[in-house]
C-alpha cells in the first residue's frame, strides 16, 4: 500500500471482511505477540472508513522486529555435501513509488548477513569449522518480489574434518542486518535472528582405511587396497581429483640399478597453489643423481589452499577437502621413503591417477588417463606417466608452476623398466 506521504510502497496489515448487516459501527485494535498497540487503534468507524485503519510500519518499527521463516528450524547436513536452507519472508518489501516496475526489481534489494558464532569470518570452499557457506559474500539477498511463495537459499556444506565423529557437530546460523538503504521505513534495520540449528553428519567413516601408498621401490597400494608394482622411472600422476583442482605428482628414479626405482619428488597442487619437495637432480634408470641438499618450493594463493606441516624430515600436506598427503625423506640415502595419501569423502568415485578410482571395489581401480574402463596394470601405469617434454608436470622446467631449475630428465640407456 502507498505510505501516508505517498513516497513509498509499504507493507501494511488491514482488516478485510464483508460488510455486516445492520447499522453497525466498528472498532479496530491491533496486537503483536498478544500486546495491544493502543496507539494504532481506531474507534467508532463506519464500514467505508475501515480502509484507513491499516497497521503501518510506523506503528511498530523500533518496538518490534520482523522475522524470517526457515523451512525447518533444524537441518542435517552431510560432510562434503552441499545443502540448501530455504528462507521465506512472509511480508512484502518496501520500495519507492517513483520507480518503474523494472527499476523496483533492480534496485529494491535487501541484504542480510549470515554468520555462525564459531566462525570469525565467512570462507569459501570447505575450510571452516562445522559448516562452510558457499554464498559469497556470506549472506542472502532478497529481491523486491522475493516474499510469500518466493524463497531465497543459503548454501551450506558440512566441513570434512578428517575424523570419524560419533556425535553430530552442531552449529547455529544467525541472520543479521545493520540497515538496508532501500528501506527508509526501518523495517529491516538491526535485525538479529539466531537459532537455525545445523547438525553436521559424519561421512569420514565411509573412507576408513582408504590409504594410497607409494613405498620404495615403489610398491603401490590403491585407495581401495589393491597392491601392485610400479618399478618404473619418470614423473607420474599419483593422485588427481575429477572435479576439484587437486593433483599429486611423484618422481621415481633408479635406486637399485635396473632393478628398482624410489620416490625422489613430491608435488602437491591445489589450483595455482603448490608445494614441491625434490631430492633427486637427474632422473635416470641407472644413474640417479641426488641433490646435495633436498629442495622445496611453496606457493600459496590463499593460506587455506594447502595446509603444510613439517616435522623433522616428515611432511604432511592437507587439501581443504581433508585429503592428506604424507611423506618423509630417508636419512641415509635422501630418497623419499614413501608417499601416502589418505582419502577423504570427496574422493569417493572422484579419484584418478595411480591411487586408483576409489569406490570400495578393487576391480575397477586401474582406470587409465583418458579412459573410463579399467585396464591392465602396465597400460594403466604408463598412461599416468608424464612425458619428459610435457608442460603438465609440476616439476617441469617449462611448467609455469615451476621455473628456474637445472634439473634433467635422462634415460641413460634407452632401457625402460
Ligand atoms: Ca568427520
Ligand atoms: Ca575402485
Amino acid at each position: 500500500m502507498e505510505s501516508k506521504d505517498g513516497g513509498y510502497l509499504e507493507p501494511v496489515f488491514l482488516c478485510t471482511f464483508p460488510p455486516l448487516v445492520g447499522d453497525i459501527i466498528y472498532d479496530v485494535s491491533w496486537f503483536i505477540n498478544d500486546n495491544e498497540l493502543t496507539w494504532a487503534a481506531s474507534n467508532a468507524l463506519s464500514f467505508s472508513e475501515l480502509n484507513s485503519t491499516a497497521l503501518r510500519p510506523s506503528n511498530w518499527t523500533g518496538n518490534y522486529s520482523l522475522n524470517f521463516e526457515p523451512e525447518q528450524n533444524k537441518y542435517y547436513v552431510m560432510e562434503g555435501v552441499r545443502s540448501q536452507i530455504k528462507l521465506t519472508s512472509t511480508i512484502p518489501f518496501s520500495c519507492p513509488l517513483s520507480l518503474s516496475k523494472e527499476m523496483r526489481e533492480a534496485f529494491c534489494t535487501y541484504y542480510f548477513f549470515v554468520w555462525t558464532p564459531l566462525e570469525d569470518s565467512c570462507r569459501n570452499g570447505m575450510a571452516s569449522n562445522g559448516i562452510a557457506m558457499a554464498n559469497q559474500p556470506c549472506g542472502v539477498t532478497f529481491n523486491f518480489r522475493d516474499w510469500g511463495n518466493r524463497s531465497v537459499h543459503i548454501n551450506v556444506t558440512g566441513y570434512v574434518d578428517g575424523m570419524i565423529n560419533y556425535n553430530y557437530r552442531t552449529t547455529y546460523l544467525h541472520i543479521a542486518s545493520t540497515r538496508n538503504p532501500m528501506d527508509p521505513l526501518g523495517i529491516w534495520d538491526n535485525l538479529n535472528i539466531g537459532g537455525i540449528e545445523v547438525k553436521v553428519v559424519d561421512r569420514d567413516i565411509l573412507v576408513t582405511g582408504r590409504q594410497c601408498i607409494s613405498s620404495n621401490d615403489p610398491h603401490m597400494t590403491t585407495f581401495d587396497g589393491l597392491p601392485w608394482e610400479n618399478q618404473r622411472t619418470g614423473i607420474f600422476v599419483l593422485y588427481q581429483h575429477k572435479t576439484l583442482p587437486y593433483a599429486v605428482h611423484v618422481i621415481y628414479s633408479e635406486c637399485v640399478p635396473r632393478r628398482a626405482t624410489c620416490n625422489c619428488g613430491v608435488a602437491v597442487r591445489n589450483g595455482f597453489s603448490y608445494y614441491i619437495v625434490r631430492t633427486c637432480e637427474i632422473i635416470s634408470v641407472q644413474n640417479t643423481k641426488m641433490l646435495a641438499v633436498p629442495y622445496e618450493k611453496e606457493y600459496l594463493c590463499e593460506a587455506a589452499d594447502l595446509q603444510i606441516v613439517k616435522s623433522g624430515k616428515h611432511y604432511t600436506v592437507t587439501f581443504p577437502s581433508g585429503t592428506q598427503v604424507s611423506f618423509y625423506i630417508s636419512s641415509w640415502n635422501n630418497f623419499i621413503g614413501s608417499v601416502r595419501i589418505r582419502a577423504s569423502v570427496s574422493d569417493i568415485e572422484s579419484s584418478l591417477g595411480l591411487c586408483g578410482f576409489t569406490n570400495g571395489d578393487t576391480s575397477d581401480d586401474f582406470i587409465p588417463k583418458d579412459g573410463s574402463h579399467p585396464t591392465d596394470p602396465n597400460t594403466f601405469a604408463l598412461s599416468w606417466r608424464i612425458s619428459m617434454d610435457s608442460n603438465n608436470s609440476l616439476f617441469s622446467m617449462s611448467s609455469s608452476f615451476y621455473l628456474g631449475t637445472s634439473w634433467m630428465y635422462v634415460f641413460n640407456s634407452g632401457f625402460e623398466f
